[in-house]
């Protein structure tokens, strides 16, 4: 009992290691400019290359709730707050794309 729970956590931890990687590399390849901090062009164009039309309003609505200190730019700390909102079920809601079947 007790290792399975021990397997679990590290089974978890290890989870959260790669979802946090991942977030990064989704951070890095929204920077366009490589500043460290993510500006609503940036993130406008990045939601157009994954073919997602939002609208400006929309758009507005998402940049404000994740520039949590509103100084106009997201860094990678409010960007990581995002995905316990998404994990929570709450905030805009993300289309996953499957992988075509074989
Ligand atoms: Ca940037
Ligand atoms: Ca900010």
């Amino acid at each position: 009992m007790q290792e399975t729970l021990l397997t679990f956590i590290k089974e978890f931890s290890e989870f959260v290691k790669e979802t946090e990687h991942q977030l990064y590399a989704l951070f890095k390849s929204i920077d366009h400019d490589k500043n460290g901090k993510l500006d609503k062009g940036e993130l406008q164009a990045a939601f157009l290359r994954s073919g997602l039309l939002v609208t400006q309003s929309k758009l507005d609505q998402f940049f404000a709730k994740v520039d949590t200190n509103s100084d106009g730019v997201i860094t990678f700390d409010e960007w990581r707050c995002v995905r316990f909102e998404f994990n929570r079920g709450v905030s805009i809601h993300v289309p996953y794309r499957f992988p075509p079947l074989r």
